[in-house]
């Protein structure tokens, strides 16, 4: 007999919605994934990418099995062995690199394939105690929580439905319509009541599509911009003054800093002319329910950190900190913040050990020193998200590296594996999710058990540990005692529940309902223009030098400015198996193709000082002349081994560390001509 099932599972996905969804299992496999209607944010739909996850879960490239390699380095060519045959293999192996070249010639590297707290940072307290290197993780929000941090302290996100009551929505550096869908839902029903939408972007997106009004701005230029309207709002005394006496300090050093500047600099950095930053000083000045959505797109370059300074600066000279009705300013919400050292362990560590920027991945393999002798990857996709992806590759290459990848599918960066390790998925673990778009969180329970011999980060680790004689007490941990343990003291839980309550199920409501919440009864936030002294980064918002776009030396030799934004039917590089063939698009504008003779359809090389790849191009005039956009991350291949990050640099952002994958200077020109 057929039995039917209903399961409530949680998206792991990295994106900014983590949908409440349903699951239809039958007969024990899954059948259907679609959005809970019981989760508020969720609201009944899930995007398209995640109700074919099916497909993935049972497809022909899932990794099923441990397996070691027999090919080349990268030719993808493995045989079965079984896990104790795995585990054997890893003692022997870490031991050894950490008897002969030391602990930190091990580097664990691992990102948010998973964003379940306990599955993500399930492999630091075992890396800590082996004595490894220490990843930074700073591929993504770096730069955003750093500028954020510097002018708001840790003031969470405002919680999204605030906008539902605004009259001007502004989608600043983000695509909402592809990264954050059911934020879109409620930009929908403002306009419906007559909320305008602003959309700020180098590239007319389909979210500027959908706007009412589009601002194009120069990559890298938001400092200007923001700094440029707030001149202007100076300028007509326009901005809160009640709101700024009381509820601020040091607005006096910018205002002067503003007063003394040159417009010129403000129009030739941001590309937008003095009369549309009039516009928009207008625009602003006339909404004060103005509901502020910023995107980490504009931080993924040298002025990425300043950029967010910046905009939130104007934000607050607005007075849209104040919490009145419609206004809010959203970069990540923080609705809930647990003790992270209660799933990674820092304690574990003997010795402090050096840290590796994850964006440096290619350097860290090919030139650090001592050099990186064992790498182990899990919950991240290397060789396709981090820069400098020919490095990355010349470093995978090397036969004196061990590299291990515990992956869910055969991803680009498996093939280069020394030990092939099975991932399951969300669907057959237990976590525990919060969201950085909205504020609700759950614990789920695994919906279906694991296909093939597949483990959880948590349980791989676990039993590593114990097989290498750790016997520390959280790798006796059970899952939901690391779970229940996070919970406890987690800033923004509603007092009266219970993390046993939690560990149940069902979707929690964070208490900061609104900015400043329940941060505590005597919290009072006052927004800092002029932040702490720091050597490196100036007190209050300002303009600054550029990096790879400004530079007179490649500009000659390397003529388009590259951005490489989000794919709607990617999530980074995951379901890059299903667009295997595909290499992606470029878009160009029309009168640049013309001067490279290149027509619609076209296969072009895109070309720096680092690398190439290929792409189909795309003519239109949604792009800016001199800017090219490449979305998505489309999977390197046997037939095409070169990809968008083979182009992409590993400079770091001015602020936290963070990645400039939206500022690469190249060339284009045509390969052949389609028939
Ligand atoms: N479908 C889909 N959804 C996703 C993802 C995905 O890959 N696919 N990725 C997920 C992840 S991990 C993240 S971090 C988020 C990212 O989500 P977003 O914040 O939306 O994505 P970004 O790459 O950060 O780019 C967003 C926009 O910033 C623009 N941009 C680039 N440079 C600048 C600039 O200098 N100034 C301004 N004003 N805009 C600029 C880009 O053109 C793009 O339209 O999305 C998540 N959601
Ligand atoms: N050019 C360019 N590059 C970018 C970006 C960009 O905008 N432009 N965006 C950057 C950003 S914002 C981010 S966040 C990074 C994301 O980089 P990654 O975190 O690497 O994200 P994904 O590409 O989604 O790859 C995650 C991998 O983890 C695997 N996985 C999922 N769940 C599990 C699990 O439970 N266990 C294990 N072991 N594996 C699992 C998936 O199968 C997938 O292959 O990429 C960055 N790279
Ligand atoms: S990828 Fe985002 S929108 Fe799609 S189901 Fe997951 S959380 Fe929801
Ligand atoms: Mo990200």
């Amino acid at each position: 007999m057929e039995t039917i099932e209903k399961k409530k599972t949680i998206c792991p996905l990295d994106c900014p919605d983590s949908c409440g969804m349903i699951a239809t299992v039958v007969n024990g496999r899954i059948t259907g994934l679609n959005g809970d209607k019981d989760h508020p944010y969720t609201n009944g739909f899930i995007c398209r990418k995640m109700r074919n996850y099916p497909e993935r879960l049972y497809g022909d490239e899932r990794v099923l099995y441990p397996q070691v390699r027999y090919g080349k380095k990268g030719e993808g060519k493995f045989h079965r062995i079984d896990w104790d045959e795995a585990f054997d293999i890893l003692v022997h192996r870490l031991t050894e690199t950490r008897q002969q070249h030391g602990g930190e010639a091990i580097l664990p590297y691992s990102y948010a394939g998973n964003m379940g707290a306990v599955n993500r940072f399930a492999g630091f307290p075992f890396f800590n105690r082996l004595g490894a290197s220490r990843l930074d993780q700073t591929i993504c929000t770096a730069a955003a929580g750093a500028g954020w941090q510097k002018q708001c302290g840790n003031l969470p996100g405002s919680p999204p439905e605030k906008a539902l009551d605004a009259d001007l929505i502004i989608c600043w550096g983000i695509n909402c319509k592809v990264t954050n869908v059911h934020f879109w839902q409620y930009v929908v029903r403002a306009k419906k009541r007559g909320c305008k939408v602003l959309v700020i972007d180098p590239y007319r997106n389909v979210t500027a599509k959908s706007a009412d009004i589009y601002l194009p701005v120069k990559p890298g230029g938001d400092t200007a911009l923001a700094l440029g309207i707030l001149k202007v709002l100076l300028e007509r005394h326009h901005v809160a003054h009640k709101y700024l006496e009381e509820e601020t300090e040091g607005f006096a050093e910018l205002s002067d800093y503003l007063k003394k500047s040159d417009w010129q600099e403000f129009i030739v950095r941001s590309g937008v002319e003095r009369e549309r930053m009039v516009e928009m000083a207008e625009l602003f000045y006339h909404h004060p329910k103005t509901f502020l959505r910023i995107g980490v797109g504009l931080t993924r370059n040298s002025r990425g950190g300043m950029a967010v300074r910046a905009i939130t600066s104007l934000a607050a000279a607005l007075g849209l900190y104040g919490g009145r009705e419609g206004q809010g300013v959203l970069l990540m919400s923080g609705a809930f913040r647990g003790v992270k050292d209660k799933l990674t362990y820092p304690s574990l560590a003997g010795e402090t050990t050096r840290k590796v920027n994850m964006i440096q991945l290619g350097h860290a393999l090919t030139v650090l020193d001592p050099p990186v002798k064992a790498l182990f990857v899990y919950n991240c996709n290397p060789l396709s998200v981090s820069p400098d992806s020919a490095m990355v590759r010349k470093g995978l290459l090397q036969e004196d590296l061990f590299t291990v990848v515990h992956e869910q599918v055969m991803t680009p960066t498996a093939c280069y594996a020394d030990l092939l390790l099975p991932a399951t998925t969300f669907l057959e673990n237990r976590d525990i999710y919060t969201s950085y778009g909205h504020f609700y969180l759950g614990v789920v329970e695994p919906v279906i058990f694991p296909v093939g011999e597949a483990r959880s980060n948590f349980d791989l680790f676990q039993k590593l540990a114990l097989k290498m004689g750790f016997t520390d007490a959280p790798f006796n941990q059970s899952c939901d005692e690391r779970i229940a343990d996070f919970l406890t003291d987690m800033e923004g839980m509603p007092t009266d529940i219970s993390p046993s309550k939690v560990l149940k199920g069902g979707y929690i409501l964070s208490t900061h309902t609104t900015q400043t919440g329940s941060l505590s009864a005597d919290y009072k936030f006052k927004f800092q223009f002029n932040s702490d002294f720091s050597p490196t980064e100036p007190q209050i918002p300002c303009l600054k030098e550029g990096g790879e776009f400004d530079d007179v030396d490649l500009q000659s030799r390397f003529p388009f400015l590259l951005i490489t934004p989000p794919h709607m039917d990617l999530l980074n590089s995951t379901f890059g198996e299903r667009y295997i063939d595909k290499p992606g698009e470029l878009l160009i504008h029309p009168e640049d193709a013309a001067d490279y003779e290149i027509l619609d359809g076209y296969l072009v090389i895109l070309e720096n000082f680092r690398g190439w790849t290929t792409r189909l191009a795309r003519l239109t005039e949604d792009t800016q002349r001199g800017l090219l956009v490449a979305e998505g991350i489309f999977w390197q291949t046997e037939s095409r081994r070169n990809a968008i990050n083979d182009l992409t640099s590993q400079k770091l952002t001015d602020m936290g560390g963070g990645a400039t994958f939206h500022e690469s200077r190249v060339r284009v020109k045509s390969q052949h001509y389609p028939p």
